[in-house]
């Protein structure tokens, strides 16, 4: 039975439906999943904009129990859905049921919050005039999301949309659309009225492009490649529409002369490699000390070594594939281009079994102005670039078009201060992973990783209202 986008309350076939396989094994077909167009998308819309009044008029309790529900919905099938997820977007499948219950936990999050929607009552500098700031909710808004986190993202962007009085269409990736359709299920399941939240799934060229497009749709949030994200800003800069992008990483894992080699490898290997570095935060520069960088490297050799590939299901596999044939051949690419500028690649190669495995890669002697150290791969492939002392690894660290995630391994508490203070970037980590984050606090970066304000925990009310100022005399 081919799945259904979700509008107005009603499960509506498109037409054209795509074929979700898993990457792993491409024989295994996850489901059929119907293909929307520009009409849909005006269907959507409508139903959205017609549900608007009520719902941002409705009790924060209504709400706060509608997201409440949903997240322990998620929870109490997070085995469930993330084999559905791990099926379909590669992540193993301890990844992918983790993933799910960030998922859940967001949404008890902002259950939450929507009974904290504060606003400031402060004096006038007129006597006998009050003035207050009040949050109030954008109207329709649009969310665009990509298929490395199929669930968590959605559901990051969709609950705090929900929680202070928007309301939602949401389009998917294509490439991994089961994990948001299972969202859009429970959504309707926790009570979530006609129209409130809405789900669009095909072409992004087609879905994300109606959207921006869209007169009634106030906002877009969006996740995915730089590229998009550029053509996006146009069009929502032409419509002056709010928007908020979450884009590319190249972020830097510096490991300093005294860092404990242990915390620096795992860290690394996690970083760089786990969910096949299909992260924006994976660690993609390890940036290394001279004193410590062959020892680091042989280190690093052994541990890449014993990392077992293969079948995400398996509870001891390590490394699941890459999500499909076209982002395999890209990092490829990459592969062949990093030894082309120099570089000595260790692993890197498609393993001969069927899916789209590819073995994690370093690159090393690399330097911080190769293209591969310079362009976001989005694959299990870091450079491993040598610094010569604390200040050259700063430099370094910060000398990037991008500026979401950064981390440092040391064992001094100045180098880890400094750091912390100098680091171009939206997060840091200090003896962690680049990747890997809470579910309560920010997320976002700087320059062309991010634009907008931050998504996720408290501060993700900035981006989905408007402020008011209101001034009164009463006479
Ligand atoms: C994480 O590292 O835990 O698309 C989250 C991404 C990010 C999410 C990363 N927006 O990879």
């Amino acid at each position: 039975m081919v799945k259904k986008n979700l509008i107005g309350g009603a499960w509506i076939d498109a037409a054209d439906p795509i074929e979700n396989r898993n990457p792993a094994n491409p024989q295994d077909l996850i489901g059929l999943f119907t293909r929307g167009n520009a009409e849909t998308v005006d269907l959507a819309v409508s139903a959205a904009r017609d549900a608007f009044p009520a719902w941002s008029v409705a009790s924060p309790q209504l709400r706060a129990d509608i997201l409440d529900k949903a997240g322990n919905l998620i929870l109490a099938r997070k085995d469930e859905i993330g084999r559905v997820l791990a099926r379909e977007e590669g992540k193993t499948l301890a990844e992918a049921v983790g993933e799910t219950v960030r998922a859940g936990h967001v949404f008890k999050f902002f259950a939450g919050e929507a009974l904290r929607m504060t606003g400031d009552a402060i004096a006038s500098i007129r006597q006998d005039v009050d003035v207050d700031v009040t949050r109030e909710p954008l109207g329709v808004v649009g969310l665009i999301t990509p298929w490395n986190f199929p669930i968590a993202i959605p559901a990051w962007k969709t609950a705090p949309a929900l929680a202070f009085g928007n309301t939602v269409v949401l389009k998917c990736a294509e490439q991994t659309p089961a994990s948001a359709h299972l969202m859009a299920e429970i959504l309707d399941e926790a009570g979530c009225p006609p129209g409130v939240f809405n789900l669009v799934m095909g072409p992004g060229s087609v879905i994300g492009s109606a959207l921006v497009d869209h007169p009634d749709v106030a906002a877009i949030s969006f996740t995915g490649s730089e590229a998009v994200g550029q053509r996006i800003a146009e069009g929502c800069a032409r419509r002056r529409k709010k928007l908020q992008l979450e884009m590319g990483g190249k972020n830097p894992m510096v490991v300093m002369e005294d860092a404990d080699l242990d915390i620096a490898v795992s860290a690394c290997i996690n970083g760089a490699f786990y969910s096949t570095g299909q992260r924006c935060t994976a660690s993609s520069r390890l940036i290394v000390h001279r004193a410590i960088h062959d020892a680091f490297v042989d280190r690093m050799e052994a541990a890449m070594s014993a990392l077992i590939l293969g079948d995400p299901l398996d509870p001891s596999t390590q490394i699941g594939p890459v999500v499909s044939e076209g982002q395999l051949r890209g990092n490829l690419g990459y592969v062949d281009l990093a030894r082309k500028e120099g570089a000595q690649v260790i692993g890197g190669a498609q393993l001969q079994r069927a899916g789209f495995f590819q073995a994690p890669a370093l690159f090393i002697g690399a330097t911080n102005d190769m293209r591969s150290s310079r362009e976001e791969i989005f694959g299990p492939c870091a450079s491993v670039i040598m610094a010569d002392d604390f200040e050259h690894a700063v430099q370094l660290s910060n000398d990037t078009q991008f500026g979401l995630s950064s981390g440092i391994c040391t064992g001094s508490l100045k180098y880890a201060r400094d750091f912390k203070r100098r680091s171009a970037a939206g997060m840091v980590m200090i003896n962690l992973p680049t990747a890997g984050v809470d579910y309560h606090v920010p997320f976002g970066g700087r320059k062309a990783s991010s634009m907008g304000s931050r998504e996720q925990g408290r501060y993700a009310v900035d981006f989905y209202t408007s402020v008011k100022t209101a001034y009164c005399f009463a006479g």
